[in-house]
């Protein structure tokens, strides 16, 4: 059982363990902040938001900002000062972010000055917006530090450090609050155990600090352990590669697609260097985790996490792994698979995921939270089937399963078999409904450049995959899926598309 002191200050605890010359970040134009560096930046800010801009603990502020160590240093700063970082994407457009501040009642915004516009055009009634990153005497947070270090604010340990914002694949955004002692139960659970980092590796990874699988894969895990992390703005399948060849990253934290798009890009890049990496945001295909050892040797880290509890709770590493299944319950978590009214399946039949351990679903004033925290577990959304030895399987988002003439099929199970077809780069597969059958089985496809978009090699290929029953009736070619922007794959668009 994990035990922190009553008063706990977690940016506190994430600063001041480490040797200050040691490098916390770095940056793909070569800069270094050593954790001294770090540390003066992060006091120099606080100082600003309690003295210029009267911050008080308690006090929501809003971050925003290309994923660069100016707005992890803002993160630390208003955990720091007691206030409550409330971390948003940089894709967020006005009106998304305008209903995100009502939310959270924000009166206060970090925000990188390449991304106030939006923020800025959202009119944001009381909203002081106070820019980094500019250049000029204007940047009230980039003026050199006086040298006056700030005394972090004495937080209860369950105080309120953050909100991070869910809207699911649908839209409808929940706010999420954390408490300060979770920011470190996730890295003394997965981060601890499953990951297991050194202080001489070098993470880096494509989700954005807004997302919490990016703000504890590349801020708070490397941090906990005394590493470094190269923080990357734009962090394609493109950016990744040469990155990660010439910062010799061990640590990479990335979502499914962006697996399959380097495997698409590897020749003759250099990625000896990575010893863990880790999958999560959507379900990983065995064909992906498969292709990706044969071509690195590295098996990947599945992980299942959500913003309601900060980060991955189901997960397995080295030896354990067992490709095709999430994994087991990470230590000081328990995980279990129910029926919708909370009585326990048995092994080996689908099911609701429920889940409970160190960190739980807090939606901030919002009456879905009876709808997510039930009898104590946390139900995820997700169906899973946990098999006889303990191991967790993927079904499909609980309110994705297709039903066609009265079997039940997996979506994701239809696109593992289209994944292994050598011309298939990503695949989504969804119902549709018919008059005849309720639904059919519809399958988007993005095949690689050159190759045929047509149905009659891929139906061939599965027919001899699938049962017949789950082979898709239509079959779309698309040159992109549509994701959210932290890149979950949208199927209500795809179920919509089928629907005009
Ligand atoms: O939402 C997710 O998929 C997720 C995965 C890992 C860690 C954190 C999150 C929110």
């Amino acid at each position: 059982e994990l035990r922190y002191p009553d008063r706990l200050n977690c940016a506190a605890e994430l600063l001041d363990h480490t040797d200050p010359a040691r490098p916390a970040f770095h940056t793909p134009g070569g800069a270094t902040w050593t954790y001294g560096e770090l540390r003066a930046r992060v006091d120099r800010i606080a100082h600003v938001l309690t003295g210029d801009l009267g911050v008080v603990p308690g006090n929501r502020v809003l971050l925003r900002g290309p994923t660069t160590p100016w707005l992890a240093a803002c993160w630390l700063a208003v955990l720091k000062a007691g206030a409550i970082a409330v971390t948003v994407l940089a894709q967020q457009r006005p009106h998304e972010l305008a209903t995100l501040c009502e939310i959270a009642l924000v009166r206060h915004a970090l925000c990188d000055i390449r991304a106030v516009d939006d923020l800025a055009k959202a009119d944001i009634p009381g909203l002081r917006i106070t820019t980094y990153g500019g250049d000029g005497a204007d940047d009230l947070l980039g003026r050199p530090a006086p040298g006056t270090p700030y005394p972090a604010v004495d937080t209860a340990a369950d105080d309120v450090a953050l909100i991070a914002f869910t809207s699911g694949t649908t839209g409808h955004p929940k706010g999420c609050m954390h408490f300060h002692r979770d920011v470190l139960a996730i890295a003394d659970t997965f981060s601890r155990h499953v990951l297991r980092p050194r202080a001489d590796d070098v993470f880096t990874g494509s989700p954005p600090l807004g997302f919490t699988f990016g703000l504890g894969g590349l801020v708070v895990f490397p941090m906990r352990a005394g590493a470094s992390s190269l923080l990357l703005e734009q962090a394609g399948a493109r950016q990744l590669l040469p990155a990660i060849a010439e910062h010799r990253v061990s640590v990479l934290f990335t979502a499914p697609t962006a697996y399959r798009a380097m495997l698409e890009q590897l020749d003759g890049h250099d990625v000896s260097s990575l010893r863990r990496c880790v999958s999560a945001g959507e379900n990983l295909p065995a064909a992906t985790w498969r292709a990706w050892h044969e071509r690195t040797g590295v098996r990947i880290i599945n992980g299942i996490g959500a913003t309601e509890l900060l980060h991955i709770f189901v997960s397995a590493a080295d030896d354990a792994v067992r490709p095709g299944t999430t994994g087991v319950p990470v230590p000081g978590w328990q995980a279990r698979v129910q029926d919708t009214h909370g009585a326990p399946v048995p092994d080996g039949e689908p099911g609701l995921l429920a889940v409970r351990g160190p960190v739980g679903c807090r939606y901030l004033a919002d009456p879905r939270q009876r709808g997510y925290v039930r009898g104590g577990w946390n139900i995820t959304g997700d169906t899973y089937v946990r098999e006889p030895d303990g191991y967790f399987r993927y079904v499909a988002r609980a309110d994705d399963m297709i039903i066609s003439a009265g079997y039940n099929i997996a979506g994701p199970e239809v696109e593992d078999a289209l994944l292994r077809h050598p011309d298939v780069v990503e695949a989504a597969v969804v119902g549709r409904a018919d008059e005849a059958r309720g639904q059919v089985v519809v399958a988007y496809t993005v095949v690689r450049e050159g190759a045929p978009r047509e149905p009659e090699p891929l139906r061939a290929f599965l027919k001899a995959e699938l049962a017949p029953y789950k082979c898709p009736r239509e079959f779309v070619f698309l040159d992109a899926l549509p994701r959210t922007a932290t890149g979950k794959l949208q199927r209500f668009r795809l179920r919509d598309e089928g629907d005009r």
